[in-house]
């Protein structure tokens, strides 16, 4: 996951504890005597605490991936929840302040060096760095809230993508531990309190990426909030199609023609292609509408395999790069 990689950011205050503190911990131990090694002793002050904070600064920006290049779908769930140009202003201002205190210290080496009293400049030195780091305070507390925001997104890949939809107990879940090999892993989700459900399936050397959205798509849009929707709207950006799941033996709690609806309006909400297919075929009460081509169960596996086919053959292509056979001896 592109946002695995960013560690705990620290504050400026704890930036500032751990370079004076290291700074001043340089010179334990040693004798300064003489007016050379008092320059000598200032310079490897300032240095130490400079390089610590300059060092930090820039690898805090390094950590983040660059928002030009990472995927659609992670590009717009860290606009909803953070705001990719506050987040883009904050890494330049650390950017800035690590390039800054690089320079300036430089300057201050300049002044250390010679000097009768070296540790005014180097006390001058501290005191910038210190406002330098001052004044990157809230950035830094920005970066640090967005790190714990987006470290807790799930992986979703970019693989072709069936995301499963439908009202609550239709059998969501239950297809995607049916078609995936391995235990589907439940991932966090800032959106919903249930998490989303991730499962990975493997047909004919291509991956598959199967999502249970819990709580996103699983009532009308007119009962979300403005949040949801944005999240919503974030699962658009995958390279995906809509597996509408609905239940016509009502078992799940909800009549089928609001089944129906619902599904008829995420269809029309997404511009990506969709199927509806009636699960619980095993229950007596099932009762297939007429409008449904696709029936299964996920409970006995009666028509699984015939609606695998179907999804894979209604995703993008895979471009596979092609391969010339090789000629054989004598031609
Ligand atoms: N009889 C029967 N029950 C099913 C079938 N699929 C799911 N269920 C049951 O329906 C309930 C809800 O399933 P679940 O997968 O959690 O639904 P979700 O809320 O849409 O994810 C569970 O008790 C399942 O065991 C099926 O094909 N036949
Ligand atoms: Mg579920």
């Amino acid at each position: 996951m592109i946002f695995e990689k960013i560690k705990t950011i620290p504050t400026s205050e704890e930036l500032l504890d751990k370079a004076f503190s290291r700074s001043v911990r340089t010179m334990a131990g040693k004798t300064i005597d003489g007016p050379t090694s008092r320059c000598e002793a200032n310079e490897a002050m300032l240095l130490t605490a400079a390089n610590i904070l300059s060092d930090n600064l820039s690898s805090i920006n390094k950590m983040f991936p660059s928002f030009d290049q990472i995927s659609p779908f992670y590009y717009d769930l860290t606009d909803i929840l953070v705001g990719v140009d506050d987040l883009k202003k904050s890494l330049n201002n650390v950017k800035w302040a690590s390039d800054k205190i690089h320079t300036m210290s430089r300057e201050y080496i300049k002044k250390i060096r010679g000097n009768k009293t070296p540790d005014v400049p180097r006390k001058e030195a501290f005191g910038r760095m210190s406002s330098i780091i001052g004044s990157i305070r809230k950035d830094l507390l920005l970066l640090g809230e967005a790190r714990n925001i987006l470290k807790k997104l799930p992986d979703v890949r970019e693989e072709p993508t069936v995301i499963v939809a439908g009202y609550p107990n239709v059998g969501k879940s239950s297809f995607v531990k049916s078609v995936t090999n391995a235990t589907p892993e439940v991932a966090p989700y800032p959106f919903t309190t249930k998490g989303i459900l991730i499962g990975h399936m493997e047909k004919n050397g291509v991956r598959y990426q199967i999502i249970d959205t819990p709580g996103l798509l699983d009532r009308p849009m007119s009962e979300r909030n403005e949040i949801e929707l944005q999240a919503i709207t974030a699962l658009r950006r995958l390279d995906a199609i809509i597996l509408l799941l609905i239940d016509p033996s009502e078992s799940c709690g909800y009549d089928i023609n609001a089944q129906l609806r619902l599904a008829h309006e995420i269809q029309n909400q997404f511009a990506i292609p969709s199927i509806i297919v009636a699960n619980k075929a095993d229950r007596d009460e099932f009762k297939k509408p007429d409008e449904i081509e696709y029936t299964i169960s996920t409970m006995t596996g009666e028509g699984i395999d015939v609606l695998v086919e179907k999804l894979i053959a209604m995703l993008p292509v895979q471009e596979k790069e092609f391969e010339e056979p090789p000629l054989r001896d004598g031609f």
